[in-house]
């Protein structure tokens, strides 16, 4: 039988669910299944290919739902999670009892973990850890910026590596570990050790360089990097500079896209009051209430800022 994994692709919750959901199938459903990984991306209208869900048997995690026939396991946790109309009323309507989505969750991982024990059996063994650290990076529950900063353990750098991995074949490697190593284990590979050192080089730079452009004002900061190519600085960093600030609004770009972050500090003494999922969707973004962001096109650096100006006047008015 073949399996087919679509995950969210490029974030640690996205393949600690791949992992997770193959480590249940094989030993649950079919222990000889071949499996196929598939990453999938928040880009554009719609993010399903054509032909995506070619399995025998056929999942999709941490991810946007699709009416798609072909879509046999389903968990996720965004509130965002049905886009087009429809969508929630055929997930509701869905008589397969394999389609499981609770946007309270702080990560789909444990969700997902929780309920394949519960439901199904599934005995989690050696990966307790990885879904005890998915919920704790998805669910940003550090017990301060520093540790998301500092980058010290190793679920954190293997995080680091995942965000900004580009080599698919390597991720999907990175899944397969994910199922047999302790995460100390996994970044201590050389190959893996090898990716992880440039980008703690980078991540340092990243600091110093929203330490430079950061305003924080009525405890909102704001930078713009869209400049630097790089659109995956650690959300943490704002928190580390500017601990009293409650959000954190910024514009940055890759070479395929140009990205409004929207994310609200963890660590903050005042509460957060705002839904920064419903901020995004005015815009046709989506996420968490507590994190969320809206992608456009690459080269439209000069309307994500003005969507940013707006949003930072939403968020100062209202302190
Ligand atoms: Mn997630």
């Amino acid at each position: 039988m073949r399996l087919k994994v679509c995950y969210h692709d490029n974030c640690f919750d996205g393949l600690a669910s791949a992992a997770t959901f193959t480590r249940f199938f094989l030993q649950k459903v079919d222990p000889k299944a071949e499996v196929e990984y598939e990453g999938l991306a928040y880009r554009g209208k719609n993010p399903f290919r054509e032909g995506l869900l070619s399995g025998d048997v056929n999942a999709i995690l941490d991810f946007r739902y699709t009416r798609d026939p072909k879509l046999d396991w389903y968990f996720d946790h965004h509130v965002s999670a049905f886009q087009e109309p429809g969508d929630e009323e055929h997930f509701r309507a869905d008589p397969s009892g394999q389609k499981f989505w609770n946007p309270e969750a702080k990560s789909c991982t444990k969700f997902m973990a929780d309920v394949l024990r519960t439901r199904f059996g599934f005995e989690p063994g050696p990966m307790e850890q990885l879904i005890h650290w998915a919920d704790i990076i998805d669910g940003a529950q550090f017990p301060d910026a520093k540790m998301a900063v500092e980058l010290e353990e190793p679920a954190l750098r293997l995080m680091t590596l995942i965000e900004a991995e580009r080599e698919t074949a390597f991720l999907h490697r990175i899944i397969r570990w994910m199922q047999e190593e302790p995460l100390a284990e996994i970044v201590a590979r050389p190959e893996v050790a090898a990716r992880i050192e440039p980008l703690l080089e980078a991540h340092r730079e990243n600091v110093e360089l929203i330490r430079q452009r950061a305003e924080c004002e009525n405890g909102v900061v704001y930078f713009d990097i869209s400049d630097q190519l790089r659109d995956n600085a650690n959300k943490f960093i704002p928190y580390h500079l500017f601990p009293d600030c409650r959000y954190s609004i910024n514009v940055s770009a890759s070479g395929t896209r140009t990205k409004i972050s929207l994310g609200s500090n963890p660590w903050s003494k005042v509460p957060r009051t705002h839904d920064l999922a419903a901020i995004a969707a005015r815009y046709g973004g989506g996420g968490h209430a507590v994190v969320a962001a809206i992608s456009l096109d690459a080269g439209e650096a000069e309307r994500a800022r003005a969507i940013a100006r707006e949003i930072v006047g939403i968020l100062r008015r209202s302190q």
